[in-house]
């Protein structure tokens, strides 16, 4: 196939590509912003290679003209959590979503594969508006952890290196890693509660302190700079203070100061 026919195939993976991407972040951004925790840490994607498409199908035996059928992850989305429970909570929210359907789920978190790897597949349908109209096509999104995360990346470089050639002492190493990684995802899982409650004071205290500062910089407009400097100090001290509800009960004072100047302005 011609590498201009190539490009016209992968560019609306492309487009699939970037717009998953952004839909996942925008969703943890959505939790931040709503002061909840994210089930979602990080999300990256990428388009397969025109290689490695090819190295699949002569692997799998599949013709040219199935190559958008049978090779599921042209597009490939991988979603890392912090926490095994999140993977779940993710799997859920993809399912309910009206934009994406499910073809098909892979659990190698149940069924761990023989090399040690761990990761919760699925394969949708996504629709894309290409400039030929809507093309409906597959993506894979690997949801997994940090730390099974960490582990797959290095598996994979070593995979790469020995080209299925792998030394028995390494893939021995690598089994006891991926052993480690469960004992680490479960540690972390016995901890999950503190983390997230301590993670969620942290992104309140963060939203809390924006809205602040964009409610002093206003102020600037309609009252004197003595009245805003000394709303700025107190700020401070109770910012320093390092007490949530402190901050948020001088959050809403500053919110009925900012609306009875709101009030003389328009009179
Ligand atoms: P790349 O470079 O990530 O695109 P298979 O027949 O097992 O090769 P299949 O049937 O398409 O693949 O599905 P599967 O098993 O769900 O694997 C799809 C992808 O999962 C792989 O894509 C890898 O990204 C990842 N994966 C699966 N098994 C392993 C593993 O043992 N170690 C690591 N590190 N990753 C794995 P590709 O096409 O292999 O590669």
């Amino acid at each position: 196939m011609e590498i201009k026919l190539w490009r016209s195939i992968l560019c609306p993976y492309e487009l699939a590509v970037q717009e998953l991407i952004l839909k996942f972040t925008h969703m943890a951004e959505e939790y931040r912003a709503n002061d909840q925790y994210s089930p979602i840490e990080s999300v990256s994607g990428r388009v397969k290679s025109i290689t490695s498409i090819l190295e699949k199908m002569q692997r799998k035996d599949i013709p040219m003209e199935k190559m958008e059928e049978d090779v599921e992850d042209i597009a490939g989305v991988r979603i890392i959590c912090q926490f095994e429970e999140d993977i779940e909570a993710v799997a859920q929210i993809i399912k309910r979503r009206s934009d994406m359907s499910i073809k098909s789920e892979k659990d190698y978190l149940k069924h761990i594969k023989e090399s040690g790897y761990r990761s919760y597949h699925l394969i949708i349908y996504y629709t894309v508006e290409t400039i030929f109209g809507p093309k409906k096509l597959q993506a894979e999104i690997q949801i997994r952890t940090m730390a099974m995360n960490f582990w797959a990346t290095i598996e994979h470089s070593l995979q790469y290196k020995y080209k299925g050639d792998m030394p028995p002492h390494v893939t021995d190493r690598l089994i006891n890693a991926a052993d480690a990684i469960i004992s680490l995802d479960r540690e972390m899982s016995l901890v999950r509660s503190e983390i997230i409650d301590a993670q969620n004071s942290s992104q309140m205290q963060s939203n809390i302190v924006q809205d602040i500062l964009l409610c002093i910089e206003n102020l600037y407009k309609v009252a004197t700079q003595r009245e805003v400097m000394k709303i700025q100090d107190e700020f401070l001290r109770v910012f320093n203070t390092k007490d949530l509800m402190q901050l948020e009960r001088f959050h809403r004072q500053l919110d009925i100061i900012a609306e009875g100047y709101h009030a003389q302005a328009v009179r």
